[in-house]
């Protein structure tokens, strides 16, 4: 079968505002698995509309001279209206095109999802073994009802399957499939990486950790499961082989839940002499840890310091203390790294002062990078289910939850003090 699949059409200015320029635009490693598990079967391409200047019309142009017979699309939740209107456009240009919706939001929201009529099904979660499955049943007529982790239609009734199975085995994957997309298009931050050309990898998937606000491991129902040592080498190898690459960005949410683990990769990556960076939390390093990635060419850790002040981290259920923040900042700095710091204003107890406190945390620390976003609740997190007790919304316009517009408002503050706050920080 011929299969688009695309992330609709973003502008830099729509997500970073004034600050475009300095984004990052990195490929959509989520719908490249996807294209690559069933590049094993099918003819793929994939529009990725989050670089590059695309337009509902080039999308259109393609779909028109190509004539695939499904289009897949993944869907955040600042970009849903835009999947919407991308279904709608397909089956406008021909109804007998199958529209899939895959992603964070799909997942957090298949109720809402597959209630547009130009959407026939919603994959709920890890979409690997689920889209394999789908496509084959459709390409075979086959009963759709067998298919795990499907929101689908029928008569305009509206049926679930039950959950899919998640991957004990990511070893088993293939890369994603970064050949389908022009990688000339693609560029971090300018602050975020050292050397060029820099590829984004994944290590493993889900977090153990329950912080309130954090939609991450959603789509992964909470379950880890991390790729082994070898499988991670082969990739990077791969990476310098075919393309050069001489940085790695591991975009893991928690990278490094196991200590052995990370040593393993220190002692294989070293001899790459490659240099690389991370996620981590602040109550997983320890002086020795880091010295070893430092050694084998780490240069910067970032932390999701998120407050400045323990009451509010216990609110969360952030589960470190500000003690662990100020550790892991000075013995990464002492091991010789970078260390930089996401930090969230006007999260569920925040008040002007404890605002300040995050500020000042930054500066304390010293932070390397300071990143103040905005708390934006999102569908399928606890925050989200217990706005009410804590503040409200205050913007409804789901296009703005992109963690730079004061969509909610907690007791105490307001749209203007948050922003104030904001832009203080920066
Ligand atoms: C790396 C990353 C980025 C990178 C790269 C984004 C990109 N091009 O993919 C950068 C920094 C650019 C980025 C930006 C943003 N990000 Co981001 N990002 C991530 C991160 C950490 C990893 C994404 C990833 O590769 N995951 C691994 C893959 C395997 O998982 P996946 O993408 O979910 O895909 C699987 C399933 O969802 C499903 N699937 C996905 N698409 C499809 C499509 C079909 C058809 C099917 C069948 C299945 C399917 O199958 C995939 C394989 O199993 C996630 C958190 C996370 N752990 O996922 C946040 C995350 C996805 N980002 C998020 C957000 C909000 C954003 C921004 C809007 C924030 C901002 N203003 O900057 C922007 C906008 C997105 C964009 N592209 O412009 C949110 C989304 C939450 C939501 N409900 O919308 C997440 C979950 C983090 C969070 N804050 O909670 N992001
Ligand atoms: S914020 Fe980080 S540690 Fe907390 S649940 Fe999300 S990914 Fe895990």
């Amino acid at each position: 079968m011929k299969i688009l699949l695309l992330f609709p059409p973003l502008l830099g200015e729509e997500r970073y505002g004034k600050l475009a320029r300095a984004g990052s635009y990195l490929p959509p490693l989520g719908l490249l698995y996807i294209a690559a598990v069933l590049e094993e079967k099918h003819s793929v391409r994939v529009i990725d509309g989050s670089v590059g200047k695309i337009t509902s019309e080039d999308i259109k142009r393609v779909i028109t001279d190509w004539k695939p017979d499904i289009v897949g699309l993944t869907s955040y939740t600042s970009t849903f209206y835009k999947v919407a209107n991308l279904c709608e456009m397909v089956k406008k240009i021909n109804h007998t095109i199958i529209t899939i919706i895959g992603g964070p939001h799909a997942t957090a929201c298949p109720d809402d999802s597959i209630k547009s009529e130009y959407v026939d099904y919603v994959v709920v979660g890890e979409g690997e073994k689920t889209i394999k499955e789908l496509v084959e049943t459709i390409e075979s007529k086959g009963d759709i009802s067998t298919v795990k982790g499907i929101y689908y239609k029928k008569d305009k009734v509206v049926f679930s399957t039950p959950r899919q199975e998640r991957l004990t085995d990511l070893d088993i994957l293939p890369y994603p499939a970064r050949h389908l997309v022009d990688r000339n298009l693609y560029q971090p931050s300018v602050m975020h990486f050292k050397r060029l050309p820099v590829f984004s990898i994944m290590c493993g998937r889900g977090c153990p950790f329950k912080c309130t606000f954090c939609s991450c491991s959603k789509v992964f129902h909470g379950k880890v499961v991390v790729r082994s040592v070898t499988s991670v080498m082969e990739e990077i190898k791969f990476l310098v082989d075919k393309y050069g690459a001489k940085e790695i960005m591991f975009w893991d949410d928690t990278f490094g839940l196991y200590k052995k683990w990370i040593y393993e990769l220190c002692e294989l990556i070293k001899p790459l002499k490659i240099t690389w960076s991370c996620w981590m939390r602040v109550d997983l390093v320890n002086q020795d840890l880091l010295k070893a990635m430092a050694d084998s060419g780490c240069w910067n850790i970032s932390y999701g310091v998120e407050s400045g002040n323990q009451l509010v981290l216990d609110t969360i259920k952030k589960g470190f203390h500000i003690e662990d923040i100020k550790n892991a900042f000075r013995w990464t700095h002492e091991a010789g790294m970078e260390a930089r710091g996401t930090l969230i204003l006007g999260l569920p107890n925040d008040t002007w002062e404890t605002m300040m406190d995050t500020i000042t945390i930054a500066i304390e620390i010293e932070a390397d990078y300071a990143q103040f976003q905005l708390l934006t609740p999102y569908p399928g997190t606890e925050l989200w289910d217990t706005l009410s007790t804590y503040g409200e919304i205050s913007i409804s316009d789901l296009s703005k939850y992109t963690i730079w517009f004061p969509v909610f408002v907690a007791k105490g503050l307001t749209k203007e003090s948050l922003l104030k706050a904001q832009s203080l920080a920066i």
